[in-house]
């Protein structure tokens, strides 16, 4: 249809300038009622006052204001695809999980993401990755929810949401702020190992197809006969990893700073899809009281030459979400979405986990968020919920209530076996685990800066740890900064301080 109609006194009129091709659908709304118009407000003639039943108008409007969910509140910025995970080795040894028993191939979704950031951020700042996984298994949703780094900052949940804030913006200026996050993680020892790992070359990584991704937490995994293992997940990337040096990724935060998301999206899309290959370390049960590092210290890692590497399958994602708010703005990723022959750890980061994302979730995304396309099981739900806003699939039984005696769903422990869990005593108290032999705040950070990074790499560190120093860090922060790092390894913490020091 011409889209510029001549106006009988010569002026031009302008009328649909949606130009309209036969098979294209016509514009309706929400309640699928044609629309007269895609570009005009209802008035009194062409000059006059717009008019309140101006229905299509107004909805549109109404509906653009409530377009926003809250953002994640860490991890706001991200990307995610589907894909699948296929078994290549069995270790039905030591699980009995359906999705990792011999021959098994489990369609999945995966969200990587930044922290510290918000939903506009930088792809690129210097921050741990996410990397969570949702498996939609035979017995229901499979959540590993991980991070880039097999270890954390802190070890207490009581200290999650105050590390997270003195990595956010200050009250006051509402800025990021160098000295809040050194404050924190110098009055923290516990951070030490972790902080070595983000300033370092993993902090950055070149693309989200470029790191690995660990549980960082110790799981419990039960086999068929009821044998109860320790065990850490490594997904190790076959892209190879890495890195963006802190100059790279300071250019492309300008001039592309959602890189990371153009290249998950954009390898997918062009058939090059990644994938990871996951590796396990596995603790016999008994192992964990004597074991030389506490295993549910999760500042820790277990030494590979303690509990080597066993290979069970691999993650490839070839899929992207068709429209993204639906499917990765409004995943919804659980670690207490725990399957038969999974369980958790004394871990008390992840115990404390368990309750804070299904919470996080019923705020953000309302309480019937596993409804959602994206968190949907793909095996039958038979639970007891029911009614709450925006539910809109029937409750899978005929009375609401259990026991009944009109076919309800009634649990069946015979088929999936035992409490994953461990037996506990003691008094009640506040304190820090208790030390295992080798237990210290910064013997593993000062093995990965003398054992596992070579030359170029450390001086990397030094330069990232000394500019960062450089931005707003003033005393005394900044000699506890010096001292935290010669705790960690001496020769560092002297480089980093004459060169802040501008030696
Ligand atoms: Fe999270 N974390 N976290 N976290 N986390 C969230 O849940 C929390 C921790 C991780 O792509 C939140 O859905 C607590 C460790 C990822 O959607 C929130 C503690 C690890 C994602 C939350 C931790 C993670 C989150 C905010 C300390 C790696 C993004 C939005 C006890 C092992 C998932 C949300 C996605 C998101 C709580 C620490 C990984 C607030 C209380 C350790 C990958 O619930």
């Amino acid at each position: 249809m011409d889209s510029l109609t001549p106006h009988p006194d010569g002026r031009t009129l302008v009328t649909e300038s949606t130009p309209r091709t036969p098979e294209a659908p016509y514009t309706t709304n929400n309640a699928g009622i044609p629309v007269e118009s895609d570009e005009h407000s209802l008035t009194v003639s062409p000059d006059g006052p717009i008019l309140l039943q101006d229905h299509y108008l107004i909805e549109k409007m109404a509906q653009f204001n409530r377009e926003r969910v809250p953002e994640r509140v860490v991890h706001a910025k991200g990307a995610g695809a589907y894909g699948f995970f296929e078994v290549t080795n069995d270790v039905s040894q030591f699980t009995k999980a359906d999705l990792f028993q011999p021959g098994r191939r489990t369609e999945m979704l995966a969200r990587f993401s930044t922290v510290a950031g918000e939903q506009g951020s930088p792809d690129t700042w210097r921050d741990p990755r996410g990397f969570a996984l949702k498996f939609y298994t035979e017995h229901g949703n499979y959540d590993m929810v991980g991070n880039n780094t097999p270890i954390f900052f802190v070890r207490d949940p009581q200290k999650f949401q105050d590390f997270i804030r003195s990595q956010k913006r200050h009250p006051a200026t509402g800025l990021r702020d160098n000295e809040m996050q050194w404050d924190f993680w110098t009055l923290s020892p516990e951070s030490a190992h972790m902080v070595t790992w983000l300033m370092g070359d993993r902090g950055i990584p070149k693309t989200y197809r470029f790191m690995n991704g660990y549980s960082s937490h110790t799981y419990m995994w039960v086999n068929g006969g009821g044998e109860r293992f320790w065990v850490k997940y490594h997904f190790k990337t076959d892209q190879g990893v890495d890195f963006l040096t802190q100059a790279d990724a300071d250019e492309l935060a300008g001039t592309d700073g959602d890189r990371h998301r153009r290249d998950l999206y954009e390898s997918i899309a062009s058939g090059n899809a990644p994938s990871w290959t996951l590796y396990m370390q596995i603790m016999p049960f008994e192992d964990a009281p004597d074991y030389r590092f506490n295993p549910f210290d999760l500042t820790k890692v277990w030494p590979h030459g303690d509990y080597p590497l066993i290979e069970v399958g691999r993650m490839t994602l070839n899929r992207n979400p068709e429209d993204y708010f639906i499917h990765i703005e409004q995943a919804a990723f659980e670690p207490s979405n725990l399957v038969p022959g999974i369980g958790p750890s004394p871990d008390k980061m992840l115990l404390g986990r368990l309750f804070s994302y299904p919470d996080t979730h019923r705020y953000r995304i309302g309480p019937n968020y596993a409804q959602l396309p994206p968190n949907r099981p793909h095996s039958a739900v038979s639970s007891y919920a029911k009614d709450g806003p925006m539910r809109y699939t029937p409750s899978s039984t005929a009375v609401p209530y259990a026991p009944n005696s009109f076919g309800g769903p009634a649990a069946d422990v015979s088929r999936f076996g035992e409490i994953a869990g461990w037996a506990s005593a003691g008094e009640m108290v506040r304190e820090a685990y208790r030390p295992h032999r080798e237990d210290d705040d910064w013997g593993q950070a000062g093995t990965q800066v003398r054992e596992v990074l070579d030359d170029a790499a450390r001086d990397r560190l030094v330069s990232n740890v000394s500019g960062h120093l450089l931005q707003g860090v003033s005393r005394p922060v900044l000699d506890r900064a010096f001292q935290y790092w010669r705790n960690i390894d001496k020769t560092i913490g002297d480089r980093i301080a004459s060169k802040v020091n501008g030696g």
